[in-house]
């Protein structure tokens, strides 16, 4: 899986809204309505990557689930990432949170 270029990353992460580049990963917060959201979103975003062979860092604080996306064997961001964001994305727009 290629490594892909710090400009082009920039670039790809303006079109994935809520989304920022940290470093060699990118990263989103989501804000649910309670715990239990926060916890369901954790267990499908994680089926979901399992599925996928590509695995999130997950930070749940109370309500707020923080999203960190980087491809550790590549040493930095791979489109594996941005698939997982987007994946992510929809899996928080499909419970109420665009
Ligand atoms: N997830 C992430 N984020 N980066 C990896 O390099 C990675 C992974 N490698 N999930 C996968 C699993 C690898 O360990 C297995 C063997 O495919």
């Amino acid at each position: 899986m290629a490594k892909i270029a710090s400009d082009e990353a920039g670039r790809r992460v303006q079109k994935l809204p809520g989304w920022q580049l940290d470093g060699d990963a990118i990263k989103r917060q989501f804000t649910f309505a309670g715990f239990p959201e926060a916890v369901a979103f954790v267990v499908r975003l994680g089926f979901t990557a399992e599925a996928a062979d590509h695995h999130p860092d997950l930070l749940v604080n109370y309500k707020r689930v923080t999203v960190t996306y980087s491809t550790h064997s590549a040493g930095g961001l791979t489109d594996k990432d941005f698939d997982g964001a987007a994946a992510a994305t929809a899996i928080a727009a499909a419970m109420g949170v665009p």
